[in-house]
């Protein structure tokens, strides 16, 4: 079972956000458990501020190191172990697919939603064991980024995904996007489904598939294909596809 902790001034955001569809189904069948807690709860003052104005000057607020560490080390106690904990900034490694398994091996994880300018950077000194971002763009806090990494992680978690799981996981493993997908009617305004996937024939189908995986990486992803998985068959098809580009 993989259990995460969001630590975060939004809780209602990750639970509202984590409740519904695959990742909604996977908690009620106990394969994950999501639980968020409130910095808020952890703030000692009679207002329960939880932020302050910077040393040096400049805008905005900065939170305060000591909710956070309590929360951290509330959570420690309980956990009777010390987890990773991961911090969501635009400052950390960019997230991709390799990091997600990495993160699924875990048993608990912990990520830290930062708000306002930050958070004081020595609390993130001692309890931070990972700096991630989902991206070089610039968010308002870390509960997108870290309901984001949750997502990722689960559908890599056994059971979480009904169909075939492996067949499914494996897939951005060869470093190709996946191929079209077609349902019923066989004609939507006036264009029909390829014939080839009418056809029964599960080899000449499965070929089909891996080219257009092949086609559409070169056109929309070309960076992909230096570390894409390709057999020699599939090498002369992608080599033919980029002298056809030339062209
Ligand atoms: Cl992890 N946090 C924030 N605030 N903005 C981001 C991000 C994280 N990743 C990309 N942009």
């Amino acid at each position: 079972m993989m259990k995460y902790h969001v630590l975060t001034l939004f809780p209602e955001m990750i639970e509202q956000g984590l409740s519904s569809s695959i990742i909604g189904r996977a908690t009620e069948k106990g394969l994950l458990q999501v639980e968020a807690i409130n910095i808020r709860d952890y703030s000692t003052n009679k207002h329960h501020k939880v932020d302050d104005y910077p040393y040096g000057g400049g805008a905005g607020m900065v939170m305060q190191a000591g909710p956070v560490y309590d929360a951290y080390e509330d959570l420690v106690q309980k956990l009777g172990k010390k987890p990773r904990v991961i911090y969501l900034t635009p400052q950390g490694k960019v997230f991709n697919q390799k990091m997600a398994e990495e993160f699924a091996k875990e048993e608990d994880l912990v990520f830290l939603c930062g708000h306002y300018e930050g958070i004081d950077e020595r609390v993130l000194e001692r309890i931070v064991t990972d700096y991630v971002s989902i991206g070089d763009y610039v968010l308002t806090g870390g509960e997108l980024p870290s309901m984001v990494m949750i997502d990722c992680i689960s559908r890599l978690v056994p059971g979480v995904l009904n169909n075939d799981v492996s067949a499914d996981i494996e897939s951005f493993h060869d470093n190709l996007l996946e191929y079209p997908q077609y349902t019923r009617p066989d004609t939507f305004l006036g264009m029909k489904v390829p014939d080839v996937l009418l056809s029964g024939n599960h080899g000449k189908i499965e070929q089909w598939r891996r080219e257009q995986s092949i086609k559409r990486t070169l056109e929309r992803r070309p960076d992909l294909l230096e570390d894409a998985n390709l057999s020699k068959k599939e090498l002369e098809y992608l080599k033919r596809l980029q002298q056809e580009k030339e062209k």
